[in-house]
């Protein structure tokens, strides 16, 4: 049966009310479909970043699966040991989960996703991506984009994102899948797609921040849909190493559909000082990526 909002529990399996998230933060709704989708015989392993503080201290943890809090630079590594011994003590049935930010999956803990991608580790490694360090005061990241503004970058970020999805995709796993808080159930299907497959899984999910990137608290899904629909978030996944477009952005590969890149950055602060050129600059980065995307699409690329 495909997923619909009806056929996932209505029981909040994963998150507890009362946590300490902003408003309209992006962790919380990514949380809780990964509990729904996965169910109570999941581990997580968290590093330090803006989740640490949602899952509350200790006894007060709002958090109702085994979670584990490691130092900046090691989730991977953590995940790839509990896994490793689940496996030893023939425990089939767990799903040890990876819920890491961008910082610490592009920057400080690149070096130890690769290793246990490399050594095929059975773990799923979730990327949430508000791109920059949100809970120490919005630095950027090497997954902030191109002219936006952080505390860091006050005059807008000089670099391009990093692409850590097709990094982690050649490391031929079986398989990869980028996601949008914009788009839930896509997201539930790539999670519900890797739980069935032996081996390491990435999925890579843009999760807006209304704080960091200054937009209403209200908008989250809305600046999560339109960073797809502008083809700037292409969703895709690599099982096996053929890639394909997913559904959502199948139909973007006709450029009259796409939405105007200018209207997602327009609704975000952190791009307030971005002049007609940036956004010239920006559209053609759009132009040439699908360009890219049309070949790679139900090619095998690794
Ligand atoms: C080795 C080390 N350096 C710096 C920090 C401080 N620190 C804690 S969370 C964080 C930012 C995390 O950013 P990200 O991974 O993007 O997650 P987010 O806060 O955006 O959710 C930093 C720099 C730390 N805990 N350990
Ligand atoms: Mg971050």
């Amino acid at each position: 049966m495909p997923l619909s909002i009806k056929n996932l529990p209505k029981e909040e399996i994963l998150l507890q009310p009362g946590h300490a998230a902003c408003p309209g933060c992006p962790i919380g709704i990514g949380l809780r479909i990964v509990g729904k989708v996965l169910g109570k015989r999941t581990v997580i392993v968290v590093p330090a970043c803006c989740t640490s503080i949602i899952q509350g201290p200790y006894p007060y943890s709002a958090i109702k699966v085994p979670l584990v809090n490691v130092i900046f630079a090691a989730s991977a590594a953590v995940a790839s040991g509990i896994a490793s011994a689940f496996e030893a003590m023939g425990v089939r049935d767990v799903n040890v989960v990876v819920w890491a930010g961008d910082g610490g999956t592009a920057d400080i803990g690149l070096q130890a996703l690769s290793g246990a991608a490399e050594r095929n580790d059975n773990i799923i490694y979730i990327c949430y991506d508000n791109e920059a360090y949100m809970n120490t005061g919005i630095q950027r990241s090497s997954s902030t984009p191109y002219k936006a503004w952080t505390t860091t970058t006050v005059t807008g970020k000089q670099e391009f994102k990093k692409n850590v999805p097709a990094i982690v995709a050649q490391h031929r796993i079986p398989y990869v899948a980028t996601a949008s808080i914009g788009y839930p159930l896509d997201f539930a299907e790539k999670l519900q797609k890797a739980s069935k497959i032996k081996g390491f899984k990435y999925i890579h999910l843009l999760a807006p921040c209304p704080v960091g990137w200054r937009f209403d608290p209200s908008l989250t899904i809305e600046v999560g849909k339109l960073a797809v629909l502008t083809g700037l978030w292409p969703l895709y996944e690599v099982e096996n190493g053929v890639f394909r477009l997913t559904s959502i952005s199948l139909g973007l590969l006709d450029k009259s559909r796409r939405v105007p890149v200018e209207k997602y950055l327009r609704l975000q602060g952190r791009f307030k000082h971005i002049t007609d050129e940036d956004i010239k600059v920006y559209e053609e980065y759009v132009d040439q990526l699908w360009e890219v995307l049309r070949k790679l699409h139900g090619k095998k690329i690794v």
